[in-house]
């Protein structure tokens, strides 16, 4: 018992976690060229104040399980910036969840919702709590304990968080019902609500449709090439990853593996989509080996059966890569797989899922690489379309959501191409996209003063 108590301590107190200097050390790296630039930058103390959150607010969550068992999980929002608008940013339900991975994500989320033009500041939450194996009541149960702790430092203006790993429509759904509870008000405090209630058509599929967008694009205008008949893969089997494989498929081209945190699965004649959903939507949370026992000719890999730090999805021969599931799930023999398997552009559908020497190796060896704060930034914008269509009571058709979504991706992949160019670093779209989003950012800083 004592003993248990102190492992989770242990966990959730963890200061070995990297992601937060790992994200940072990224953009201020990129940002190099330019913070000479402007000496507004160093008199306004722009780069000190742009990597420290304005607040961190951590909670207890208390709820009992269907067996009237307590437990305790901590919650957390991260409120990091809100230079161009309301703090908007998913909430993230894994054990893997803690204070310093959510200030990398809320950090990136800054340069992200920067590049799509909206009006919306930068943030992230979540908790450790475990969504595998828990019934629906007792997400509900838990749904309402968080919001219990969360509810006075959000509102429609002030910080509207959305879905992540671990959070669909359905815990939205709960959220924004015990949000309406308390505090009497129906108005856009969430995205990512159920389309009966204020959601808006589109927001499911937004993030792997942009992906697919912004990868159209790039091939398009880079390599002059498009996705039909092309191999592709994909990693990850929730929310991205399952509409990146969809308008993949409806592009032409030829998905030929996803994966989930125990394994992967290769499927030579193309993902059946069906199959994957079945084991995977709606809170289903079943393994992929499953997909293997239906689909004949296709492999399941588990991941523990995959040598050195290397991933079996990556070690297939593709057009095109897209990480969909986690953060640093793309290491450097990865990367050396992918370059050795003919691969030529990876476009990262997940937030930092490849590793900093990775990153480097991809782009050395000419492989296009789109980061997830311009590739994955069309399910913000669609968020940020619901609050839209939320303020005005208005719904708007799925074919006008997405062209408004299809245009948004093709102008942050000009601005990220652009920005490169004009500071000498063509095609690296990692600085591009930081260089961009921090004159956005740091302008807005600067005109409100300190
Ligand atoms: P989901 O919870 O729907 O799916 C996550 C998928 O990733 C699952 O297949 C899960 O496997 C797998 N996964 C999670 N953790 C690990 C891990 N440690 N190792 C291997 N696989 C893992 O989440 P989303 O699809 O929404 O999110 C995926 C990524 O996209 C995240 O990086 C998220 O931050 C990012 N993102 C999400 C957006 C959104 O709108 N939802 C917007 C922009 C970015 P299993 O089924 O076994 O749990
Ligand atoms: O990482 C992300 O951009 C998200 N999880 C979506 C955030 C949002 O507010 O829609």
């Amino acid at each position: 018992m004592v003993e248990k108590i102190l492992a989770n301590l242990e966990k959730s107190n963890c200061v070995t976690d990297n992601t937060f200097l790992q994200a940072v050390s990224e953009v201020l790296t990129s940002l190099e060229p330019i913070v000479k630039t402007d000496s507004r930058y160093e008199q306004f103390a722009i780069l000190e104040r742009l990597v420290t959150p304005d607040r961190v607010i951590q909670f207890k969550v208390q709820w009992l399980d269907d067996n009237n068992h307590v437990h305790i999980n901590n919650g957390y929002r991260i409120q990091f910036n809100n230079s161009l608008g309301p703090y908007k940013g998913g909430l993230r339900f894994h054990p893997s969840v803690t204070t310093g991975v959510l200030k990398f994500l809320a950090f990136e989320q800054i340069f992200k919702n920067a590049l799509t033009g909206l009006p919306i500041g930068g943030a992230k939450g979540g908790s450790d709590f475990d969504p595998k194996g828990k019934s629906d009541f007792e997400i509900m149960r838990f749904c309402r304990a968080f919001m219990r702790e969360l509810y006075p430092y959000i509102g429609a203006r002030v910080d509207v968080p959305a879905g992540d790993i671990g959070v669909g429509s359905r815990e939205i759904g709960y959220l924004f019902g015990e949000y309406k509870r308390i505090t009497h008000q129906y108005d856009g405090v969430l995205s990512g609500k159920p389309y009966a209630f204020g959601g808006s058509l589109m927001r499911p599929q937004a993030t792997g449709y942009g992906v697919v967008y912004f990868a159209r694009e790039m091939l398009s205008q880079e390599l002059q090439e498009t996705l039909e008949g092309k191999v592709c893969t994909v990693s990850g089997a929730g929310n991205v990853a399952i509409h990146t494989i969809e308008k993949l498929q409806q592009l032409g081209a030829i998905v030929v593996t996803c994966s989930d945190s125990d394994g992967t699965i290769y499927d030579p004649r193309g993902i059946d989509l069906t199959v994957v959903r079945e084991l995977k939507e709606n809170g289903r949370r079943l393994s992929l080996a499953g997909y293997a026992d239906q689909i004949p000719g296709s492999v399941y890999t588990q991941k523990s059966d995959y040598p050195n730090g290397a991933h079996a999805v990556w070690n297939t021969s593709c057009f095109a890569a897209f990480p969909c599931a986690t953060q640093n799930e793309l290491t450097l023999i990865d990367a050396q797989n992918l370059i050795k398997n003919g691969c030529v552009a990876v476009v990262e559908g997940a937030n930092m899922p490849t590793e900093p020497e990775a990153i480097a190796l991809l782009q050395r060896e000419s492989v296009l690489f789109s980061p997830g704060k311009a590739s994955n930034a069309g399910g913000v914008a669609v968020s940020e379309f619901e609050m839209s269509q939320n303020a005005s009571m208005e719904k708007w058709d799925f074919d006008k959501v997405d062209r408004k979504l299809d245009e948004l991706m093709r102008q942050i992949y000009k601005r990220v191409s652009l920005t490169a160019k004009e500071y000498d670093r063509e095609r690296n779209f990692v600085d591009g996209a930081n260089i961009a989003a921090f004159k956005r950012v740091a302008e807005a800083m600067i005109l409100e003063g300190v």
